[in-house]
């Protein structure tokens, strides 16, 4: 039953309609034409009015002027990360993480396979060697998020999922580069990620989307009733699981507080069901509320077994209830959004029309009575339309919350959907907005901190069906840029993406502060640096040495705008070649690569970086290498030839 798709004719857009009940079934069981059409123009945010054409052009970012934040994107499917001006949307930089990157070898050179491999599971590595690879060359990276101190971005790293390959990664934010990938034991399918916000990201938070068997060695396949999820605490500094929380139900998006004491999850699949119709079956499904410090207590106590090297507490529903507690929601929620009041956590219904609000300043004594309703800690719970996803926060005690169905943005007041909930006679919608189509994710200005400024609102569209030219049967999704305009969002851009604007974060340029050119004793090539002194070479200084250790060749190299220091070099057919090159060059924006005709190897070498690449010189001849970064006038000519002499016999 497991394997087979009860239901063939089930179109994507039609999934959500075909499953809701009651009221919901008759508003999303609107005809797909109109579905795809999204709402009529009743809202929309392109005002013609003076007022909003004044404060367009106060968004305005003109050519050679700065823009006053950092957007950290992330690529969804793409699986990389990409840095933008905020208001201007420029795209400024694309740092790959999970994905192969022919620009700079990302995936390629050993620098940054090593970051691939250095926390790789071994059956993935083995699995990898079966098909001939050392990398995953793919990723899904869905949330992207700073480290924190005391509720403020810190500028120190961003962290991302993968759900595709169960792993999460960091960036360092001194050289926009990732540093570190770890792929996360027992759980199955990262997706909601978050830092600690509060004292500092000692902790990233990461779910497991997918459930499997504890043990997942193939002697439980189709037994769904022994399948469980897990949440995942990372030491961010030494970027290693610090402890396991088995729950439940799967796991969807997380966040976490502002004093440090509960992370959360929200769970679609409650039902723990295998098909879509189990998936929805159930009227509530559940956030799961995580004690850290009760968790933190029990690994200290020894109250955890061990899953491949991993402490791992049991959180599931029945077990000891000081670790977790389960939180009623209408119907299948998905995202999970804190607000900068510290005190308000919303999650979004997804299936359900509304937001719940939970005060987190119930939780200590939600967990300590048993007896209260299991929805205690609920404080609000207004209906603002079709298919909320995400919500995100003005720092003004507003909400603005995505409805994919609808193609709006709501925007709304957290302190009057209280008062609704406890019988007053108050609306809390301030407004809609019409965005096209279907948001997903959405972000404010630092809306996701303690400097939350109610300035810029992006929305991430997974549509953009009519809004630009045709470019064939795959289109482009679309981020939106509106101004916050006191009880408006003024439509200021709209920016086509390729896959895809998945989730965003907008953080002012203040906090993060990268370098021009490299420090000559990064770190990220010290393993390159321990070979080189292992042969000799000072890596620091100007090399042409060629090193030859039986079938290995070492070609060390320096480059300056517009030379190689080797203008060739020999080896043998079925040598494993390595070249090293420090880029001796120091000023800003002087990058040079490294590419060997026909052989498909190219890397980047910016300003005082060593990079390296290894290959087997598999085909005898002359193989022109060519420095693939525009670095001088003389850039065409800065070349040489890699000679390949026949193997004897
Ligand atoms: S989840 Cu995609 S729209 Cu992966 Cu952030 Cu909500
Ligand atoms: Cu060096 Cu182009
Ligand atoms: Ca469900």
């Amino acid at each position: 039953m497991s394997d087979r798709i009860e239901k063939p004719g089930i179109s994507r857009r039609g999934l959500l309609g075909a499953t809701a009940s009651g009221a919901m079934l008759t508003s999303l069981g609107l005809p797909r034409a109109a579905m795809l059409a999204g709402t009529a123009a009743t809202l929309t945010a392109a005002s013609t009015s003076a007022a909003a054409a004044a404060t367009i052009a106060d968004a305005h970012v003109a050519p050679g002027q700065l823009d006053e934040y950092y957007g950290f994107w992330s690529s969804g499917q793409s699986g990389e990360v990409r840095i933008l001006g905020v208001p201007s949307m420029r795209e400024l930089m694309r740092v790959p993480v999970f994905n192969r990157c022919s620009a700079t070898g990302w995936g390629q050179t050993n620098e940054s396979i090593r970051i691939h491999q250095e926390n790789m599971l071994p059956q993935t590595k083995a699995y990898l060697a079966a098909n001939g690879k050392k990398i995953h060359d793919n990723g899904d990276l869905h949330h992207v998020h700073m480290s924190f101190t005391e509720g403020r971005y810190d500028g120190r790293f961003l962290f991302m999922n993968d759900k595709a390959n169960t792993r999460v990664a960091r960036v360092r934010c001194d050289i926009m580069k990732c540093d570190k990938i770890l792929e996360i034991p027992n759980a199955k399918a990262i997706h909601g990620l978050r830092p600690q916000k509060w004292p500092r990201t000692n902790y990233v938070f990461a779910n497991g989307e997918d459930e499997v068997p504890m043990v997942n060695d193939g002697k439980i396949l189709d037994e769904p009733a022994q399948y469980v999820n897990f949440f995942t605490a990372i030491n961010a500094d030494e970027m290693k699981v610090a402890w396991q929380v088995m729950v439940s139900g799967n796991l969807d998006n997380t966040d976490a507080d502002y004093e440090g004491k509960w992370a959360f999850s929200t769970s679609y699949n409650s039902e723990k069901g295998m098909n879509l119709a189990d998936m929805t079956s159930a009227d509530m499904d559940h956030v799961v509320v995580f004690n850290l410090a009760e968790i933190e207590k029990g690994i200290a106590e020894g109250d955890y077994i061990e899953l491949q090297g991993v402490k791992v507490i049991d959180g599931r529903k029945g077990a000891n209830k000081k670790y977790t507690r389960y939180i009623p929601i209408p119907n299948n929620p998905h995202g999970c959004n804190m607000a900068p009041d510290k005190i308000h956590l919303c999650i979004a219904g997804k299936l359900s029309p509304t937001v719940s609000v939970i005060d987190v300043r119930k939780l200590d004594e939600y967990f300590e009575n048993d007896a209260l309703d299991p929805r205690f800690p609920i404080v609000a719970e207004p209906e603002l339309g079709l298919g909320p996803l995400h919500t995100a926060f003005d720092g003004k005690g507003n909400a603005y919350t995505t409805l994919f169905l609808d193609s709006q943005i709501v925007f709304w007041n957290i302190e009057r959907a209280i008062q609704l909930f406890n019988g007053e006679n108050v609306d809390p919608i301030i407004s809609k907005t019409d965005v096209h189509y279907q948001p997903g994710h959405n972000s404010t200005s630092m809306g996701e901190t303690l400097d939350a400024d109610g300035k810029y609102f992006v929305s991430m569209n997974k549509f953009s069906k009519d809004r630009f030219l045709n470019v064939g049967p795959l289109k482009p999704e679309n981020e939106q840029l509106f101004v916050i305009d006191g009880d408006e969002l003024i439509l200021a851009h709209d920016g086509p993406t390729f896959a895809e604007p998945h989730d965003s974060i907008i953080v002012h340029r203040s906090a993060v502060n990268p370098l021009h050119v490299y420090d000559r004793n990064d770190s990220s090539w010290a393993a390159t640096r321990a070979q080189a002194e292992a042969d000799g070479v000072d890596i620091d200084d100007w090399m042409d040495t060629v090193v030859r250790d039986g079938n290995k060749v070492r070609i060390y190299m320096s480059s300056s705008a517009p030379n190689f220091s080797l203008e060739s070099f020999t080896v043998k057919e079925g040598n494993e070649v390595t070249v090293i090159i420090t880029n001796i060059d120091d000023i800003g924006d002087l990058s040079h690569g490294f590419c060997v005709g026909d052989h498909g190897v190219a890397m980047e070498i910016s300003a005082q970086q060593t990079s390296s690449v290894t290959f087997v010189a598999a085909k005898p001849g002359i193989y022109w290498y060519y420095c693939q970064w525009f670095c001088h006038a003389l850039h065409m000519e800065m070349r040489g030839r890699m000679f390949v002499e026949p193997r004897e016999g």
